[in-house]
């Protein structure tokens, strides 16, 4: 622990928002059940090598199966929103026409269970599982799929606004595009940098496009978005001043400047890549010139920035670290998610990290809150994800002790806290996740939970941290640390 003082204790406004989140492909099972259609993750995780030990979203946590018993852990924390997503070809098994009756009941079922014990719903439209027939036509590089994502969302809008008022397009349109279609690590494993960047375009086109036909139907809900950001800082020393040799400071000063244009860039393509055409309606001009050599801009069309920027009810924000990079060499022939950039290597500072090996800084939570306040017209914010992978285990006696997870969300909360402090207009919290789960890449191999799952039989053991959070969602604030 590198604190200096003893925290004292916090409280958050009134009403503010505590909820867990979730998402279909990672939770459901069930993926040839009720005439669902099947995604690129089903088509990804059954090819040999994609997933940590060969795993797949097949079962799961047979969520499809066993939502009453999720609904009743997350109304036993006194958690009042659940953030979860749909499966698009559960909806619409090939990504288009009329919805499937067995997909549409089943969400019913979830719904109505949520809300007969005050557990409102948070619906994501798309967390990343699309349909495959749609990516067998070109997936998001297309523009065609921005299109079939509006119908998709105008028709399940159609059929469960009378119940959920919150509506989400996209999570992590980054991720989507270059984890997708750039690095190949996420579904649909394709490598192709040109792509990746039309798939982002297209992803927001798709995003405004949705919104502006919900809202078409019917104003009343509350749309948003939810990106995942991080701070970029430069990992070069700021220039050095005073008396030393001459020489040495300039080399000193130009690799500082090499840092900083790398972070420079890599805040671009990761961060105002999103903000900008959400919040302010147009690329960031610096981003255009960087990725100017990867492709032309002939997929962005007359029309579609003002498309792109509906005006939004939130925006949802995932944080799970910062990102530290400095100039280097330029490394061709690994795929990387940073396209244009490769050359940008990205630096260890050598904090406590989770087990995907994120360094902890609870600090950079309110960096990003504190950034988007000051340097855009942003509306109400929610933090969508926040949360850690760690491999507690369960106990002889039934307890799983995490107590690393407690300590994590509690630093974040603080920071949280923090930024509401500093003006942040911040609603919300959402911990990642309910339950342990399939953590994409990583497989089972990864528990991001507050609910622990033994997947042989399927059995919830809820952890100490979700007995923490329970008490910090009654309290609505965190106790000073003595
Ligand atoms: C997010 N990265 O994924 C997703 O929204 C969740 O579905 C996921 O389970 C959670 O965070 C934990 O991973 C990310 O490589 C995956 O930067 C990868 C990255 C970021 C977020």
């Amino acid at each position: 622990d590198t604190r200096t003082t003893a925290p004292a204790s916090v409280c958050f406004p009134p009403g503010f928002a505590w909820g867990a989140a979730s998402a279909a492909y990672q939770i459901e099972g069930a993926t040839a059940e009720g005439g669902r259609g099947p995604s690129i993750w089903d088509t990804f995780a059954h090819t040999p090598g994609a997933i940590l030990d060969g795993d797949t979203g097949d079962v799961a946590c047979d969520h499809y199966h066993r939502y009453r018993e999720d609904v009743a852990l997350l109304a036993g924390l006194g958690l009042t929103h659940y953030r979860f997503s749909l499966s698009w070809s559960r909806l619409q098994p090939g990504g288009r026409g009329p919805l499937n009756p067995a997909g549409v009941a089943f969400y019913d079922r979830l719904i109505d269970e949520l809300l007969s014990r005050d557990v409102l719903p948070w619906v994501t439209l798309y967390h990343w599982d699309l349909p495959q027939e749609l990516e067998d036509a070109g997936g998001w590089p297309e523009r065609a799929t921005a299109h079939r994502f509006a119908e998709y969302a105008e028709a399940v809008h159609a059929r469960f606004a009378d119940r959920v008022r919150s509506w989400t397009t996209l999570n992590e349109p980054w991720c989507a595009a270059y984890l997708g279609y750039a690095s190949g690590v996420h579904a649909p494993g394709r490598r192709e940098p040109a792509a990746a960047v039309r798939a982002a375009h297209h992803l927001l086109l798709g995003h405004g496009l949705a919104v502006r036909a919900m809202r078409a139907r019917d104003d009343s809900g509350s749309f948003g978005i939810t990106v995942n950001l991080y701070p970029v800082d430069s990992a070069g020393d700021p220039p050095a001043d005073a008396d030393a040799d001459a020489d040495a400071d300039a080399d000193a000063d130009a690799d500082a400047d090499a840092d900083a244009d790398a972070a420079r860039r890599i805040d671009a393509l990761m961060n105002r890549q999103f903000l900008d055409p959400l919040l302010r309606g147009c690329y960031p001009a610096d981003l255009l010139g960087d990725l100017a050599h990867v492709t032309d801009t002939g997929h962005i069309e007359d029309g579609d920035a003002e498309v792109i920027a509906q005006p939004l009810d939130f925006l949802g924000v995932n944080y799970y670290s910062r990102h530290v990079v400095r100039a280097g060499r330029p490394d061709s022939g690994a795929s990387t998610p940073w396209v244009g950039s490769d050359d940008v290597e990205f630096v260890g500072r050598g904090l406590p990290a989770t087990e995907m090996g994120w360094e902890i800084d609870p600090d950079g939570l309110h960096d990003v809150l504190v950034r988007i306040h000051r340097e855009y017209d942003a509306p109400p914010l929610y933090v969508t994800e926040n949360g850690a992978a760690f491999a507690d285990e369960p106990e002889p006696g039934g307890q799983v002790p995490d107590p690393r997870r407690i300590d994590y969300l509690d630093r974040h909360f603080r920071s949280a806290a923090r930024a509401i402090a500093d003006g942040v207009d911040l609603r919300g919290y959402f911990v990642w996740s309910l339950t342990d789960n399939f953590e994409w890449a990583w497989g089972y191999a990864r528990r991001f939970g507050l609910v622990y799952i033994d997947y042989p039989t399927q059995r919830r053991i809820p952890k100490d941290s979700a007995r923490w959070l329970a008490a910090v969602t009654r309290r609505n604030g965190l106790e000073g640390v003595p």
